[in-house]
């Protein structure tokens, strides 16, 4: 099965918390303080797998977590630092924040490889909040929290060519003879459901460039008609199209027609896709017998194309570096098929890809570490959070008179209490931070 999209969600692994700890040495009864530091989180790493060429591994799967750094311990060892996590996708895959849209990733190389997102830093250990003042730290930081994202993957395929047209036309016929690729082949409507791709070899050097075939489209497929434009992404990274039309009208249709309804529909999935250079494919010569209809192609064309390289600088500049030209084929017997992929080659390089600019996570709000709020819980009982408070709190040994006498210090320092007073705090009322809880005490 093809899967191009999907959602998934991330999680960067959290830091382990210090550790409290004191060295024990013989006839020493509390040696200095030795806590290691916590270890860092696991990041989120994604790269290319190369053996990947669709999401489908992701359509049950959604979410992925790095691992959790280690707490430090003693002997001021740190702890270890959470494994993280690589994702392989397909090379062409886009990683977009779900939340803002924002473009993070293009793994559009074979080497493509990057850090989204790092793990939380492992708290510092007792070891380094020993002072003059205080020479038995009993507290140590806590590690910081992972990150959590939504992103949305989106799979555009890496070819330098793509093949557009109505369905039945014979764009896979073309495939079929001039690459490898075994597309199927016939004569009903949308034969080819998901993209195909093959290489065609016709450099000087032994050198070539990808095609690729997509399903047909049919007018109306910005509204969802046939396959709708589901498929167009997968030619956006062209650098040329090979417009392939059925010459003959077969179906009763006429093949100019054809060629401007193909580029309406172009242009309503994306500008950009509307000014890709064009390379003109009348397929089906056989069955224009007289080859009257190639010949009113071929006027109504150029016209087209005078008027369109005076309105449209792209079109006239495409057209300078070789686009725009017309070549009259046979896909099924491969009459002529030879000559135009040998021409497609030759200026195939004259035309850039599209560029996805990746933006990144948006700038995180700065946190003021020492804000904190103080709202009464259902119970009565105020309750005080804030990052560094919460911080402060987690690292606290409540029963250890010293540690608790440490953490009211740092709580008068912040103004919690006259916080709390001002909001009409009692002797006896409870504080809350997080898991400590205490009875408040003028
Ligand atoms: N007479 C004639 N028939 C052709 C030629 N090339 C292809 N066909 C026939 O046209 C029909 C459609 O060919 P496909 O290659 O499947 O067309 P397609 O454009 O890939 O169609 P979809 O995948 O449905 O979009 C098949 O029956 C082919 O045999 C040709 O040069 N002459
Ligand atoms: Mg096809």
């Amino acid at each position: 099965m093809f899967i191009d999209r999907t959602k998934i969600t991330v999680s960067s692994g959290r830091g382990g918390d210090g550790c409290v700890s004191f060295r024990r040495e013989k006839y020493v009864s509390a040696g200095g303080p030795d806590g290691g530091d916590g270890g860092n989180g696991g990041d989120i790493i994604f790269e290319v797998d190369p053996r990947a060429s669709t999401l489908m591994e992701f359509r049950y799967r959604h979410k992925f977590a790095a691992g959790d750094g280690a707490k430090g311990s003693g002997y001021k060892k740190t702890g270890k630092s959470g494994s993280d996590l690589v994702i392989g996708l397909p090379q062409g895959t886009l990683i977009y924040d779900d939340a803002s849209g924002r473009l993070l990733a293009d793994l559009k190389d074979p080497d493509s490889r990057i850090v989204l997102l790092k793990g939380g830093k492992g708290g510092q250990g007792n070891q380094h909040f020993a002072t003059a003042t205080r020479q038995v730290p009993n507290f140590a930081r806590a590690g910081e929290e992972g990150r959590t994202l939504e992103l949305r993957l989106e799979l555009k395929m890496i070819a330098d060519v793509g093949l557009v047209g109505f369905p039945s036309v014979g764009k896979s016929t073309l495939l079929s003879v001039t690459t490898a690729a075994k597309p199927e082949i016939a004569e009903y409507h949308f034969t080819t459901i998901t993209p195909n791709l093959g290489v065609v070899y016709n450099g000087e050097d032994g050198s070539g460039f990808v095609l690729a075939d997509i399903p047909g489209l049919i007018e109306g497929a910005a509204e969802g008609a046939g396959l709708g434009h589901e498929f167009l992404r997968h030619v956006e990274r062209t650098r040329l199209l090979l417009h392939v039309i059925d010459v003959s009208g077969s179906e009763g249709r006429d093949p100019f027609d054809d060629f401007l309804t193909i580029n309406k529909e172009l242009r309503e999935f994306d500008q950009k896709l509307a000014s890709r250079p064009q390379i003109i494919v009348l397929n089906k010569t056989d069955m224009d017998v007289d080859g009257s209809k190639t010949a009113g192609f071929k006027k109504k064309f150029e016209k087209w194309l005078d008027e369109a390289s005076e309105n449209d600088p792209a079109v006239r500049e495409n057209r300078e570096k070789g686009a725009y030209v017309i070549f009259e084929i046979m896909a099924a017997i491969a009459e002529g098929t030879e000559k135009l992929m040998k021409y497609t080659g030759s200026i195939v390089n004259n035309f850039e890809p599209e560029v996805f600019e990746v933006e990144g996570l948006p700038e995180e709000p700065e946190i003021d570490d020492d804000a904190y709020e103080i709202h009464i819980d259902t119970d009565g009982a105020y309750s005080v959070t804030g990052r560094r408070i919460r911080n402060l709190a987690l690292s606290i040994n409540m029963t250890d008179q010293e540690s608790f006498g440490y953490f009211q210090m740092q709580l008068r320092k912040k103004g919690v209490f006259d916080r709390l007073r001002a909001m009409g705090i009692k002797d006896g009322d409870t504080v809350r931070i997080y898991e400590c809880e205490f009875d408040f005490m003028d």
